[in-house]
C-alpha cells in the first residue's frame, strides 16, 4: 500500500457566494489550482437575488459553528502542518469577533486578510460598523491584507484615491499602523492602461502593473482570487513579495479567461 503524502496547506475563513463567483468556493478552486489541500471554515452564506437587482442575501452562520468548524480543523492539523490562513468575508462584527478570538488562540504563521467590507452592489454605508470591528480585531493580527481601492481608502483614513502616489501613501499608511505586507488594488479605479497594486512591507514598496482586460471590465472574484493565491504561494514557501507577484499574474490570467453567466457580472476561472 502506498505511504500517505504530506501537502501544503490553507485554511480559508470565508463565506459562501452560491453562484461560485466569489467566497470561499473561489479560495478553494484557488489552492487547487496551487497544488495546495484547502480546508474551510464557513462563516457566512450570500445568496444573490435575481428578482431584487442581484442584491445580497445574507445569511451568518452561528458563533458556535465557526468556532466548531475552527476547532475541527486546528486539532486535525497543527501549527507544523497548517500554518497558513486566508480570511475573507466576515460580514458582521459577532462574526468577527469569533473569528479574531479564535486567531488569538492559536496563532497561524501567515494571516492573509482580504478585508472584504462590501461587495460589489452594496451601499457603502453598510460598510461602517463591519469597517471598525475589521481594523480593531483582525487587522492587527494579519501579516498580509489585500484591500481593494474602496477598503484602502477605508483603512487608510483619505477621501480619495486617484492616482498611485496616492495609492502608495495609502499602503504605506496600513503598513505603518498594522505591521502587515500591503497589496493594495488601484484595479480599474486609477487612469492609464494598466491595473496598477502597490506592495509595500518594512523593507521594499513596489508597484505591480498588468495591462487592464476588455476596456476595464470590472469583474467578480478577482479579490477572492488574489488574496487565496497569495495564502496558497505562502503555503508552497514564497516570500511576501514573490507571492504578491504570482497572485498579481494568477488572477491577471483568471480575468483573461473569464466566464459568464446569465447573472449582470463575469467572474474569474481560476483554472486558466
Ligand atoms: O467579492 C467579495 C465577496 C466575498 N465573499 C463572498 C461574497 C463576496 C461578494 O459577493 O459574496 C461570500
Amino acid at each position: 500500500m502506498a505511504t500517505s503524502q504530506t501537502l501544503p496547506l490553507a485554511l480559508t475563513i470565508a463565506g459562501s457566494e452560491a453562484t461560485g463567483g466569489a467566497g470561499a468556493q473561489v479560495d478553494l478552486r484557488t489552492f487547487q489550482q496551487h497544488g495546495v489541500f484547502g480546508c474551510m471554515a464557513l462563516t457566512c452564506i450570500v445568496s444573490f437575488d435575481p428578482n431584487a437587482d442581484w442584491g445580497h442575501r445574507f445569511v451568518p452562520v452561528e458563533p458556535q459553528v465557526i468556532r466548531d468548524q475552527l476547532e475541527a480543523i486546528t486539532t486535525a492539523y497543527g501549527p507544523d502542518q497548517l500554518d497558513v490562513v486566508k480570511i475573507g468575508m466576515l460580514g458582521t462584527p459577532v462574526t468577527i469577533e469569533t473569528v479574531a478570538g479564535v486567531l488569538r488562540e492559536r496563532t497561524f504563521g501567515h494571516v492573509v486578510l482580504d478585508p472584504v467590507l462590501i461587495c460589489k452592489g452594496q451601499e457603502p454605508g453598510a460598510a461602517l460598523d463591519t469597517d471598525e470591528a475589521l481594523t480593531a480585531q483582525v487587522l492587527p493580527q494579519a501579516t498580509f491584507v489585500t484591500p481593494n481601492h474602496f477598503e484602502t481608502m477605508s483603512l487608510a483614513g483619505v477621501d480619495r484615491i486617484d492616482d498611485v502616489e496616492q495609492l502608495t501613501a495609502a499602503a504605506r499608511r496600513i503598513h505603518e499602523s498594522s505591521g502587515a505586507a500591503v497589496l493594495a488594488k488601484g484595479g480599474v479605479h486609477l487612469p492609464g492602461d494598466d491595473a496598477v497594486d502597490v506592495y509595500v512591507d518594512a523593507e521594499r514598496t513596489e508597484v505591480l502593473r498588468a495591462p487592464k482586460i476588455g476596456d476595464g471590465v470590472q469583474v467578480a472574484g478577482a479579490g477572492c482570487t488574489l488574496a487565496a493565491a497569495v495564502a496558497a504561494q505562502l503555503a508552497l514557501g514564497a516570500t511576501p513579495f514573490a507571492a504578491a507577484r504570482s497572485a498579481k499574474e494568477f488572477v491577471t490570467r483568471g480575468i483573461e479567461a473569464r466566464m459568464s453567466s446569465s447573472a449582470p457580472f463575469q467572474v474569474v476561472w481560476q483554472g486558466a
